[in-house]
């Protein structure tokens, strides 16, 4: 039976601190509307964006109060009267990720562009989210978690994983091409690393300290980088893939430096896929776009179907969300260790 109140971790204003509640109360079944249904979360990752969104340091902010989290898994407990065609049921296990719902009518959903719908709700910022013990989501957009793989493992391929599985796949890169990976050693870096392998391409891991070089180098990188030691980055990538530079660079640092090299080291004709959000200038000089033919894409987490094929690359094995469990108390303090960048991998919280 479901509870009439939940423990869930809440953010009570931009910048603040967290509360963590024992008696938020559980939303109903029948005060659901057509479409939603009720997931009891057993695990949730924790993203850098939800670090942005306590911060309130992008120039779209979250709701407050607000119940963060986008990388959760959980059963599905109930579902809203009236609710047609729905194409899960209760029992399943399924997972919510960053983008909750959007309309699928307009032009963008009809494109697999649902993340930039005007009606799109995000999961842990215009929503709540997976912070919880129990969340109301979406029958159309939850994502069905295939068999072979356990709850904490798939949490964070709900976010973390799709993203970057969608962000290669847009980096117009083929077997044997080099790619460089700035924020290797973080939560998206680190699957990044992975799915890249998984695709023949040649890795060129780009962080700080011996955990992340430890990290990317046992996935399968090639070379290390130590952004902190190296004096000239823009070199030692150079001379990692021929004298050339690499095909494609995914930038999934959650700051604004990383961004700045990248023009300087791509390959002729490469691109660059910009995925971490820090809000910041990405400083492309118009010239050497132009004069080396480089090709910029925006690339925003993955839609239903991207989130469908991560999943089943996670299940099959093929990468492995590295991770420590934690209990959602330790939120706070899982924070703090995010903004001092001292996360190889993710943690990963159990929520019930
Ligand atoms: O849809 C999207 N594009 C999307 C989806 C999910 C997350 C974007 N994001 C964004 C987050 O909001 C955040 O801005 O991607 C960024 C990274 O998220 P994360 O992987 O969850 O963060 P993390 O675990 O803290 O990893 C970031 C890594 O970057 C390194 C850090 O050492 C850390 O390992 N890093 C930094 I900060 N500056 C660097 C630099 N100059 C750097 N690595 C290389 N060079
Ligand atoms: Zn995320």
């Amino acid at each position: 039976s479901i509870p009439k109140v939940q423990t869930a971790a809440i953010v009570p204003e931009l910048g603040g601190d967290l509360t963590i509640k024992t008696d938020h109360p559980v939303p109903t079944i029948d005060s659901l509307q057509p479409g939603e249904c009720l997931v009891k979360i057993s695990h949730t990752g924790v993203c850098h964006t939800d670090l942005h969104a306590k911060m309130g340091d992008w120039p779209v902010k979250p709701m407050v109060p607000l119940i963060g989290g986008h990388e959760g898994v959980g059963e599905i407990v109930g579902i809203a009267p009236g609710t047609a065609n729905s194409p899960v049921k209760v029992g399943d296990r399924v997972g919510i990720k960053w983008m909750a719902d959007s309309c699928l009518d307009c032009e963008f959903c009809r494109k697999g562009l649902e993340m930039t719908c005007p009606k799109v709700k995000y999961s842990g910022y215009t929503v709540d989210g997976t912070f919880s013990q129990y969340v109301v989501s979406f029958v159309h957009h939850v994502t069905p978690i295939p068999e072979g793989i356990d709850s904490a493992e798939a949490a964070s391929l709900l976010c973390a994983g799709v993203t970057v599985y969608k962000a290669l796949k847009q980096s117009n890169t083929i077997v044997g091409n080099y790619v460089a990976i700035p924020g290797a050693g973080g939560g998206l870096g680190h699957l990044a690393v992975q799915y890249a392998v998984a695709m023949g391409l040649r890795v060129i891991a780009i962080d700080t300290g011996k955990d992340k070089k430890d990290l990317s180098l046992s996935l399968g990188a090639e070379t290390f980088i130590d952004f902190k030691e190296e004096k000239d980055i823009v070199g030692a990538i150079k001379s990692s893939s021929e004298g050339l530079g690499p095909h494609a660079a995914i930038v999934a640092s959650a700051s604004a430096g990383a961004y700045k090299q990248a023009i300087d080291y791509l390959r002729p004709g490469g691109t660059l896929v910009c995925v971490g959000m820090p809000d910041a200038d990405i400083g492309i000089n118009a010239f050497w776009c132009v004069f080396k033919a480089i090709r910029v894409q925006g690339s925003y987490v993955g839609n239903r179907q991207d989130a469908v094929e991560a999943l089943e690359m996670g299940a099959a094995g093929k990468v492995k969300v590295h991770y420590q469990l934690r209990e959602l108390e330790d939120l706070k303090q899982t924070y703090e260790d995010l903004e001092a960048g001292k996360i190889a991998g993710r943690i990963v919280l159990k929520v019930s």
